[in-house]
């Protein structure tokens, strides 16, 4: 009995394999901070290492957090990361990851105030160079939402780049759907789920065997 169960729960680790695509975190990003202002726009509960020159490594914080700006920046300054004049490289690292189906980034549609602006594009690298995706953009409230569609994406790191000609851009959330890579059973499990079969065949052997004794 202890055996069989071993093997039903060894079958029901190998079904789980074929989730459907679900919000999914990354371990950790890595970026130039955002800037100072008027307000602070850093991303301010980052919980990696922070170098002397603002690139943040390691950890994560505001952007993957699930708190989307209640109001523009210049009402709520604190849930946003600002970068002014740059375009910058946001590397994000996940865990195995077997598919990543749909990537979105809220930002806010200042259009203007404060030489707040939405980006231009967004360009990812999945490991052959930047191409820059078409967005399906939608808005919500005072947000801008870049929202983006995959298919036959598997890198587990990759780099996205925000490129932006106007002074300001101000980035409140990042989200993920795909799948993470979780359908490879650990060595042990194999070890485990044949010996678990050969030993339920064994049982049906034997069982067979006294029937026809009987
Ligand atoms: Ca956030
Ligand atoms: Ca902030």
């Amino acid at each position: 009995m202890m055996i069989r169960h071993a093997v039903l729960v060894a079958a029901a680790t190998l079904a789980c394999s074929s989730a459907h695509a679900a919000t999914i975190n990354p371990t950790s990003y890595d970026m130039i901070d955002g800037g100072a202002g008027v307000f602070q726009y850093q991303d301010d509960t980052y919980n990696g290492t922070r170098a002397p020159n603002g690139y943040l490594s390691g950890g994560v914080g505001e952007l993957t957090d699930g708190v989307v700006a209640a109001g523009p920046w210049n009402v709520t300054p604190g849930p946003y990361v600002g970068w002014r004049f740059i375009s910058p490289e946001i590397v994000f690292n996940f865990a195995p990851l077997s598919n990543l189906a749909n990537a979105t980034f809220r930002f806010d549609n200042a259009q203007g105030v404060g030489n707040v602006f939405l980006p231009d594009s967004l360009s990812f690298d999945f490991g052959g160079g930047f191409v820059q995706y078409t967005p399906t953009v939608t808005f919500e409230g005072n947000l801008g939402v870049f929202s983006y569609d995959f298919t036959g994406i598997s890198a587990s790191t990759f780099t996205v780049r925000i490129d932006s000609e106007q002074e300001w851009f101000m980035l409140t959330e990042v989200d993920f759907d795909g799948t993470l890579a979780t359908a490879v059973p650990e060595p042990g499990t194999w070890a485990m789920l044949i010996a678990g079969f050969g030993a339920v065949g064994a049982m049906a052997r034997r069982r067979r065997g006294a029937t026809v004794t009987a």
